[in-house]
């Protein structure tokens, strides 16, 4: 099956799960224009994404039993695809209200549509207690039903965590780039990204098949982990490099103060001249500042960086993956397979 026929049978599950929402809203009697608002935040912030968590679940599970899932299966590992979209919508809605974005998928953010604005709080938390509503309807009975509770709460404690440190080392309004570090970055990426994005679906995978033995989820944590860092760090260099058009976004982390990869490149790099626009311009409201400092990522040749920082990252995590001990059930090709769907994208 091409990806775009694989993307298409997993859309086509959602609108039934908006349905059992749905019907689970009816219980308390929620009145027909709240229905329809939820319906539509619903639809919203998991559609016109890339999808790729969502369909590693069901792709892993495959991988790991090395044959095409039975219907039941395919629906099973649908549905928990879908939930870790459904946490990506809430982690999205409310991260571009603090990242003040613009646009999300080539839309408006949700909470800049005129009649949304600050209700897109409540919205993200809807979003996030739809995600358990779905999880008792379809897996009560599954012999893991306890651990995907648990791993849901986990990720998104750390999640929490990392978009907290990512916050709280960009203040508005206070610039200043000695407090940034590689290792501060490696620490935001890691949680606020790795986790949820890599760890889950392979993580949710193994617990539906019964595989999640200790060292199979350590091992996942292990190669995971450096490939969602690999991941966050191209998502650093598309906000400045990236074209909108492709990626769906606008880049704001300059203007944001934010610890993000190229910075820290930057800072490394600088001459005294430099070190001065990058302190003077960065993190500032200001398109022309914006403009300052990108011309000096542009002089230091952070994209040849970068493109070098790619090679290695990819080196060593394929390294990883031919060491993976498939002995209790894993297999490198669910590895593979991630490192193949992002390595060198532009969105
Ligand atoms: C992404 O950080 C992290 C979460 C939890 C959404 P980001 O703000 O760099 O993401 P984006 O570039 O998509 O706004
Ligand atoms: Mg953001
Ligand atoms: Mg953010
Ligand atoms: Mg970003």
């Amino acid at each position: 099956m091409s990806s775009q026929d694989a993307k298409k049978k997993f859309e086509a599950v959602f609108p039934s799960l908006v349905e059992d929402l749905k019907e689970n809203a009816k219980q308390y009697n929620l009145p027909a224009n709240a229905m329809k608002w939820y319906e539509d935040s619903l639809n919203y912030n998991t559609m016109g994404g890339k999808l790729n968590r969502g369909l590693s679940v069901p792709d892993s599970a495959s991988l790991l039993l090395e044959k095409p899932l039975t219907d039941s299966q395919y629906h099973a590992t649908a549905t928990l695809g879908w939930l870790t979209e459904l946490l990506q919508a809430f982690f999205l809605v409310s991260d571009d209200i603090m990242d003040s974005s613009i646009t999300r998928r080539g839309q408006p953010c949700w909470y800049k549509q005129p009649t949304v604005g600050m209700i897109a709080i409540n919205d993200a938390f809807m979003l996030e207690s739809s995600i358990y509503v779905l999880l008792k309807q379809h897996f009560k009975p599954h012999p893991s039903y306890v651990d995907f509770l648990e791993l849901f709460h986990t990720v998104t404690f750390q999640t929490e965590l990392g978009q907290l440190c990512d916050l709280i080392t960009a203040p508005e309004d206070h610039v200043d780039l000695s407090k940034f570090s590689i290792q501060k970055h490696s620490f935001i990426v890691i949680y606020k990204t790795a986790y949820y994005s890599f760890y889950l679906p392979v993580a949710l995978a193994l617990h539906y098949l019964e595989l999640a033995t200790p060292k199979n989820l350590q091992i996942c944590k292990d190669i995971l982990i450096p490939l969602g860092e690999y991941f966050q760090i191209q998502d650093d260099y598309l906000d400045c490099f990236g074209s909108p058009e492709t990626i769906g976004k606008i880049g704001t982390d300059i203007q944001d103060n934010k610890c993000s990869w190229l910075i820290n490149q930057a800072l490394q790099r600088a001459s005294p001249e430099q070190r001065k626009v990058l302190d003077e311009c960065y993190g500032r409201k200001d398109a022309k500042m914006e403009k300052e400092v990108k011309g000096v990522y542009e002089e230091l040749g952070l994209e040849k960086v970068y493109l070098e920082y790619e090679q290695k990252a990819v080196g060593e995590i394929r390294g990883m993956i031919e060491k993976v001990d498939e002995g209790e059930g894993l297999k490198k090709s669910v590895f593979e397979g991630f490192l193949g769907k992002i390595y060198k994208r532009t969105k």
